[in-house]
């Protein structure tokens, strides 16, 4: 008998993947057929999956399980010989990515709205990730989209819900699935790049830390490498166990919503050290006793010191940033004689210099930091870099910024988030600057000349794929930026960004907080967005 079948469904037309796979709210996707039709375009779009292997698994968030059976079945239709599971249907971003290329899948589906909240009436996402183990890229996205709005059936298995509690293997049809404790693969790799001795030794010597894990899917991997295997107090993850529902919260590791973690980094007693990771695992937060460390700060900081790690002594070739992520990292590059890339937002666009070996670390500054390790931003990978750095230096997180600062200057920087705008409004504002920005080269702003202003448009140096539409920058001639930029991740009204960096070589500024040093860049950025006017706010949602 055979248990294949094909359904007839009818497209859904707004299946277009954003910066990071396709986020809509739960009820979406519980729509019938939604999530299927979806995963099949994404295997019309490959081409066919049969004789392949696959990865399977998500952050644990409300329907991570339900979305688990519906592609395993679909998974098994398509032809598809073997399914590596994470148990309970559990992976990390990064986790997923290393276990593609570890197992030569042709790739995986991580099902997570990442930083976004979760629960009945929160996100859910589903992102599909290549046999090199990164997020598709545009091409690929694009012809998935594509498949999803001609789609007249899709594939699937006659076949009893499975059990992915313990670690197995079992028969789904023809197809083999394999349940695996991913946090153990994950844990090797991490100590094949880090110094876990000297890492242990300053956890023995009375180092104090926190990683809060936002009752996300970091959970059981910190709880094991940091207090297990690295010897941390017990208690130092806290929020440790994955939620459907993150608790009620956030799972973004930013100072607004780890605010858990920020009032125990900046109390009296506070640890020497602080740290957070998001959703789905891959974004860090890293704060130090009474100090933030900013996401393109920490980009900077783990090149420069990248000799005092074992993995990565004198094997960086080059740095890539986002393009809104400050220069900071460009400092270093330029000292190190090492290349450096601009590329568009979203972690898609570091995976072919990662592959042509040009870059090593990536980052940006939106809390996400990686490396060549894996094809993903990594989050535990950023903290444990920042440990080893700092067992081998012996001084403390803001020791160490001020003096980077103080040896390369100081990329002053800023982004503020407008949450949930009306989407016209949310255009209107883009529209409004797009206008301005025609004539402003030439004139002051904010007590500077601006030198350029443009739509930031990428072409992949290793295969010349263009792609525009990635922010409206205003670069001034001292190299301040202040940038506009609508999210491609939010699922409710428009999300305006405003990222604000100026360079500040003079150490007794260095003292100052960034929103004081950006005061009059800020003030120019809201008379010419009009955005207190048009949205009536006059504080942005979150100010990272
Ligand atoms: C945001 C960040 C971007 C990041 C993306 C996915 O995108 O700004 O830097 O790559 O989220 O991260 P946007 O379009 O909302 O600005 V994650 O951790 O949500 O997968
Ligand atoms: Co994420």
């Amino acid at each position: 008998m055979c248990n294949k079948i094909s359904v007839s469904s009818n497209p859904f037309l707004d299946q277009r993947p954003g910066t990071s796979g396709l986020r809509k709210k739960v009820r979406i996707f519980q729509q019938a057929h939604y999530l299927e039709n979806f995963v099949q375009a994404v295997f019309d779009a490959l081409g066919g999956v049969s004789g392949e292997t696959l990865v399977l698994g998500g952050d644990g968030r409300y329907y991570n399980e339900t979305a688990i059976q519906v592609i395993l079945k679909m998974a098994a239709a398509n032809g598809i010989k073997k399914t590596w599971v994470g148990q309970n249907g559990i992976l990390s971003t990064p986790a997923a990515s290393h276990l593609i290329r570890k197992h030569q899948a042709i790739g995986g589906f991580i099902l997570s709205a990442s930083h976004n909240p979760g629960g009945p009436d929160g996100d859910f996402g589903v992102k599909f990730n290549m046999a090199n183990g990164g997020p598709a890229p545009e091409k690929i996205t694009e012809a998935v989209f594509l498949k999803s709005q001609q789609i007249s059936s899709y594939k699937t298995t006659v076949w009893n819900d499975c059990s992915f509690s313990n670690c197995a293997d079992f028969m789904l049809d023809e197809m083999s699935v394999e349940v695996i404790d991913a946090v153990s693969d994950y844990s090797d790799l991490m100590s094949s790049l880090f110094d876990f001795n000297a890492i242990r030794s300053l956890f023995s010597d009375g180092f104090s830390m926190v990683f809060d894990a936002m009752h996300a899917v970091t959970g059981p991997y910190a709880t094991e490498i940091l207090e297990n295997i690295l010897g941390a107090a017990k208690g130092t993850v806290i929020n440790g166990q994955p939620l459907a529902d993150f608790g009620g919260g956030h799972p973004d590791p930013n100072l607004t919503y780890a605010s858990d973690l920020v009032n125990i980094l900046f109390s009296e007693n506070a640890p020497d050290f602080g740290a957070a990771s998001d959703g789905d695992g891959d974004r860090n937060m890293i704060l130090g006793r009474r100090f933030f460390v900013t996401p393109s700060d920490s980009l900077a900081i783990l090149a420069a010191n990248a000799d005092v790690v074992p993995g990565y002594k004198g094997k960086i070739k080059g740095i890539a940033r986002s393009m809104p992520t400050s220069m900071a990292a460009d400092r270093v590059a330029e000292r190190k004689a090492i290349k450096c890339f601009e590329t568009p937002t979203g972690w898609k666009f570091f995976g072919n210099l990662m592959d042509a070996g040009q870059v090593t670390l990536c980052g940006e500054e939106s809390f996400g930091t990686g490396s060549d390790h894996v094809r993903e931003k990594d989050g535990l990978w950023a903290v444990l870099f920042w440990l080893n750095i700092l067992a081998v230096r012996k001084e403390s997180v803001e020791s160490i910024v001020r003096k980077h600062w103080a040896e390369y200057g100081r990329n002053v920087y800023s982004r503020h988030d407008y949450e949930e705008v009306d989407n016209a409004i949310a255009n209107k504002i883009m529209e409004n600057i797009r206008v301005k920005c025609t004539s402003l080269p030439g004139k002051q702003l904010a007590g500077r000349l601006v030198a350029a202003c443009d739509d930031f448009s990428y072409t992949d140096p290793v295969d010349g794929t263009f792609s525009s539409g990635h922010g409206l920058r205003i670069i001034f001639d001292d190299g301040s930026r202040i940038i506009f930029r609508l999210s491609g991740t939010g699922t409710k009204g428009a999300t305006v960004r405003i990222y604000l960096e100026l360079f500040e070589p003079d150490v007794a500024r260095h003292a100052l907080d960034a929103q004081e040093l950006l005061q009059t860049m800020i003030t120019a950025a809201n008379q010419l967005s009009e955005i207190p006017q048009l949205t009536g706010r006059n504080a942005p949602t979150v100010i990272t």
